[in-house]
């Protein structure tokens, strides 16, 4: 069984304890991880700090998106074996992990392109001064990565990070740490002096913690649940450094009975199914106007009823959730469903010859749901898809701001003011219109509001969350 090490000032570091790799098609151990702790991550800030005071805090933004560009290169080069890792180690279908190769390789080419475009302002003030304002890296940045979307979070983060001149301390999930091991490699083998990027693997309440409470720490991002992300804050406040939180969503499609309701309804289900209903931004309300409410959900339900879960390798419509308490949260939430009355409108199969110790659930499609029931407020984090009826524009506004959550919204309408009405009117991070996109994204900022969290990631915008704004004034007479 393959050992990994953590990943500390270029190179692996072996540990005296572990955690098991499961594979959650099958429920097999394959692998281990190093279990690390504080010292770990007191040797990693270390690491990280020692490469700021060194090369890598000399270098120019222009030689930062080179080496960045670089490994976009590399991961695309290695992208195949990144995909399989990913999709074993998650157990995700084959052609979803290989989209997160993909869009990881997008993020480190988006962001080395942009490193050296971030440019400050010179700022009108008094005569005889000159004033101007220069982007500084906030120093040693600690990531903490959940495990649904490793590659794709880690290019958001660590890729924005990098460019604005920070070294990172990154803590994977411990269900998903392969890729950003992987990565670490890669990023050596771009070019990065040792210390820029450090791994350290283990639990959340032990690396996390560490992590989160090591005063060497600049700026945290964080995306995993609002629990630990209230943990995550309360630990920085302790330093007074910032947080980026991206804290999951209950996120609304809106159905307006003059839209495309064909292409509506595909993309809704793919909203929901994808990477089995484990995505931050699965739209997990269908929000319908009454006059088309049956038939969308009839044509859902079809949709749904011809869906098919199975092992990673299989390539089916789903793979299986990440791990056992995963699977238990969502049939807890089925059986909370059917034991309080709720319709089962629509629903998949596990494949028949899926192995027996895999992580499997049902997709499914429950319809008529009333706004406020616990399956149309809290993230089942699964391919549960919640309808709900709507009669106008003002409920429709109504419900979808009536979570606690404001990540991502999609609006499906032929109605233009309609469209602009509801994009102002709805408190989200992100709205599509006439489309939506779960996941994707590498340009369009990206986070939340209200529980689901602060601060952006991805695009343009993200860079200025990775660094400090310092103002100059010049006396010069
Ligand atoms: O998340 P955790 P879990 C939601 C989703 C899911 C639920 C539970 O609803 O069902 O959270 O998942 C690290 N200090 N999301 O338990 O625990 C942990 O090691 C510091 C939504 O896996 O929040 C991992 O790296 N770090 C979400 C990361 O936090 C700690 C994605 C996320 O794990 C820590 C994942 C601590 N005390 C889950 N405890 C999204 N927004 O997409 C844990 N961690």
């Amino acid at each position: 069984m393959q050992t990994f090490g953590h990943w500390i000032g270029g190179k692996s570091i072996a540990a005296e304890r572990h955690i098991p790799v499961i594979n959650p098609s099958n429920g097999h151990a394959f692998a281990q991880l190093a279990r690390g702790g504080a010292a770990e991550i007191e040797a990693a800030v270390r690491a990280a700090q020692a490469a700021l005071d060194g090369p890598w805090g000399r270098l120019s933004a222009t030689e930062r998106g080179r080496l960045l560009t670089r490994l976009a290169t590399l991961i695309e080069r290695d992208a195949e074996a990144l995909a399989q890792a990913e999709s074993r180690d998650v157990g995700k279908p084959i052609r979803q992990a290989r989209a997160d190769a993909a869009a990881c390789a997008r993020y480190f080419e988006f962001y080395g392109s942009s490193a050296d475009k971030m440019h400050g302002d010179t700022i009108p003030y008094a005569d005889g001064m000159t004033v101007m304002s220069i982007w500084e890296p906030h120093g040693v940045t600690g990531h903490i990565v959940p495990w649904n979307y490793p590659m794709q979070i880690v290019g958001r983060s660590v890729g924005a990070a990098l460019a604005m001149g920070n070294a990172c301390v990154l803590k994977p999930a411990e269900d998903a740490s392969l890729s950003s091991l992987m990565l670490a490699e890669l990023a050596a083998e771009a070019g990065f002096p040792e210390g820029v990027w450090n791994v350290v693997t283990g639990l959340g309440e032990e690396a996390g913690a560490a992590l989160t409470a090591h005063s060497g720490i600049s700026h945290v991002s964080f995306t995993g649940s609002p629990e630990v992300g209230t943990l995550v804050q309360a630990a920085a406040a302790k330093h007074t450094i910032p947080v980026t939180l991206e804290l999951g969503g209950k996120s609304p499609q809106i159905v307006f009975q003059d839209a495309d309701l064909d292409t509506a309804a595909g993309t809704v289900m793919n909203g929901i199914i994808q990477n089995a209903g484990q995505t931050c931004s699965a739209g997990s309300r269908v929000l319908i106007q009454a006059p088309v409410f049956d038939r969308l959900v009839a044509d859902l339900a079809g949709r749904f009823g011809r869906l098919e879960a199975g092992p990673a390798e299989r390539d089916l419509d789903l793979g299986p959730v990440v791990n056992a308490d995963q699977q238990k949260r969502v049939n807890g939430f089925l059986d909370f469903a059917r034991n309080d009355g709720l319709n089962i409108a629509g629903q998949g199969r596990i494949a028949s010859n899926a192995p027996e110790g895999g992580y499997y659930v049902q997709p499914t499609l429950l319809a008529d749901v009333a706004p406020n029931h616990k399956l149309a407020q809290e993230e089942v984090f699964g391919p549960v898809l919640t309808a709900i009826r709507f009669q106008d524009e003002a409920e429709a506004l109504a419900i979808a701001n009536g979570t606690q959550f404001g990540l991502v919204a999609g609006v499906w309408t032929a109605d233009i003011g309609r469209a602009m009405r509801l994009s102002r009117g709805i408190k989200a991070g992100q709205v599509f219109v006439n489309n939506y996109g779960a996941g994707g994204g590498v340009e369009l900022p990206f986070g939340g509001v209200k529980r689901s969290g602060h601060g952006r990631e991805k695009g343009f915008a993200a860079l200025a969350g990775f660094a400090a704004l310092k103002t100059i004034a010049i006396r010069h007479g």
